[in-house]
């Protein structure tokens, strides 16, 4: 690096809308530029000469990376960097990082808070009080669905899986789980595939990433295995589930009921999705309190100043450990 190199700030890339604390803190320590949107094509050339990080909530694919040449880093926010191309990434020498850990407990949390929703129809119970039902006609139906009885199977067994798991147990319910390998010392009964866990469960709760090999893992086969008493929930990604199947499922009674945070092309939700009454459905808010954001925010950024101030990565993503800093 030269003299004055050193002396310049480091140009961080901002596509699209971003965190309000996570911009106050890189304006603090950087120079940060923006575009509309993570696309090759409204990459200037100064930015082309001089960008070294990117900061995004967004997905930044080969292409993207490639018309960067200084590209150093890309600090992803979120956990899930299933819309990054991480294998791309670390071919290029580029380092990505994600915000493990401190959204755990807030995601478990949601996830819970959305199965019960979906069996007990705490939306429609509100529903029905706010458009004066209770006064007109008299109390809310029993709900048809209870937790009570219910054996709970989580495709996902990770840190929020885990979470997930601990709490349900506190309800008093059998946990068992689906992941590529089995949790050395993990207690929960385990199921090397998806379809053989969900036929020992009724209650099915998707924590996994998203990308190749979950796409649509949750099909037409899973959902039948689950049965008609079956409630799906997905606070994993959109794209593991096969929506088309799933609006179909919970139409003909293949099952009973779902819950989603997730969806394949968001912020669209499929018609076969809003339609369906037996559908709880969430804008992807999982992790979304002021709390949980800032400490994503945080750790996000604190990412980028450790990769720039001391040449490593606070928590890299699996594929790219092995990427060295350009000295
Ligand atoms: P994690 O600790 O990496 O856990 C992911 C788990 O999924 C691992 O146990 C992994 O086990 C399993 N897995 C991965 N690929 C699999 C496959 N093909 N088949 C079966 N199991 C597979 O990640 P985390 O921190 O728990 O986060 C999990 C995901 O939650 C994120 O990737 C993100 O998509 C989602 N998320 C959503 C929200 C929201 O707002 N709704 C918020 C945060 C996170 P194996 O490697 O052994 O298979
Ligand atoms: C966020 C998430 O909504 O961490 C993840 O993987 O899906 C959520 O916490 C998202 O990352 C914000 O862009």
């Amino acid at each position: 690096m030269t003299k004055a190199e050193a002396a310049s700030p480091v140009v961080i890339l901002v596509p699209g809308d971003f965190n309000d604390h996570a911009v106050g803190r890189i304006d603090a320590a950087f120079h940060r530029v923006g575009i509309e949107r993570a696309d090759p094509s409204l990459v200037t050339d100064e930015m082309r000469a001089t960008v070294r990080g990117i900061a995004s909530y967004a997905g930044i694919n080969a292409a993207m990376i490639d018309a960067l040449p200084n590209l150093e880093i890309i600090a992803s926010f979120g956990v899930g960097y299933d819309s990054v191309d991480a294998n791309h990434a670390a071919r290029r020498g580029v380092m990505v990082t994600n915000t493990p850990d401190v959204l755990t407990e807030e995601v478990a949390d949601t996830a819970i808070g959305l199965l019960i929703n979906t069996v007990r129809e705490l939306y429609a119970a509100e529903k029905w009080l706010r458009d004066g039902n209770w006064v007109k006609k008299g109390n809310y139906r029993l709900s048809r669905l209870t937790l009570r009885g219910r054996r709970v199977g989580i495709f996902g067994m990770g840190r929020i899986g885990l979470a997930v798991a601990r709490r349900v147990e506190a309800f008093g319910l059998p946990v068992a789980y689906h992941n590529r390998r089995k949790v050395e010392g993990l207690a929960y009964e385990y199921h090397s595939t998806l379809k053989s866990l969900a036929e020992a469960v009724d209650t099915l709760i998707c924590v996994a990433p998203g990308g190749v090999s979950t796409e649509k893992a949750v099909n037409a086969e899973v959902l039948s295995a689950l049965g008609s008493n079956g409630v799906l929930i997905n606070i994993g990604r959109g794209s593991v589930v096969d929506e088309a199947a799933l609006a179909s499922a919970l139409k003909d009674g293949v099952i009973a009921a779902t819950g989603l945070d997730v969806f394949a092309d968001e912020p669209n939700v499929p018609w076969g999705l809003l339609d369906a009454p037996n559908a709880s459905l969430l804008p992807h808010v999982g992790s979304a309190s002021e709390h949980t954001r800032r400490a994503m925010a945080d750790l996000c950024v604190d990412n980028l100043v450790s990769w720039f101030a001391e040449r490593r990565p606070l928590t890299p993503v699996p594929e790219t450990i092995n990427v060295k800093p350009r000295v």
